[in-house]
């Protein structure tokens, strides 16, 4: 059994109903942060986020777990409304235990997490030992909405 952190986020539609039909597809979930209303962060994207990090007690590796998540977008994605628009639900493997990836289509840990609050604030709920040497890129909100 591995640790392991997912990071999902939705910015169209229903949101919040999205992220719930995906966590709600994981048999190995252990626990899931709080839900997050994040700003926007690169791209063109203008509506804000919903996002979550979810813990999972798992024997899939990173690149099952990958799949996983491509399995929920394309699922998702298949509902958008508006053609070429925003992403419904977006899935990032974040980190697996004793797992490291440099694959062209995988990269474990996930490269860019420490440079994005939405990220590592949920993250940080779970799995505090992660914020030890974080600094804060302060670049835009990270509003805690809920409880899941
Ligand atoms: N890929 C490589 N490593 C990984 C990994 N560890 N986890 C590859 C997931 N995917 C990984 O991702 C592009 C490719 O990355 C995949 O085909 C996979 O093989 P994508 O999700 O299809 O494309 P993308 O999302 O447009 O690109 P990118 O750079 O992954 O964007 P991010 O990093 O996912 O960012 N602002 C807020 N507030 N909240 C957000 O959640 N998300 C994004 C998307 C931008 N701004 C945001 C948020
Ligand atoms: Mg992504």
């Amino acid at each position: 059994m591995a640790r392991a952190f997912l990071g999902l986020g939705s910015n169209l539609g229903d949101k919040e109903t999205y992220l719930r039909e995906a966590v709600a597809t994981f048999t190995d979930l252990d626990a899931v942060s709080g839900l997050y209303e994040t700003d926007p962060i690169g791209g063109v994207e203008q509506d804000s986020y919903l996002n979550i990090v979810i813990e999972l007690s798992t024997e899939r590796n990173s690149r099952e777990l990958l799949e996983h998540g491509q399995t929920l977008e394309r699922k998702a994605n298949r509902e958008r409304k508006i053609r070429w628009g925003p992403r419904t639900l977006d899935v990032d493997v974040l980190w697996v235990e004793n797992e490291e990836i440099n694959d062209p289509d995988l990269t474990v840990p996930h490269p860019r997490m420490k440079e994005r609050a939405f990220v590592m604030v949920p993250l940080g709920e779970l799995a505090p030992e992660f914020l030890k040497d974080w600094e804060d890129p302060n670049d835009g909100e990270v509003r805690r909405i809920k409880d899941w």
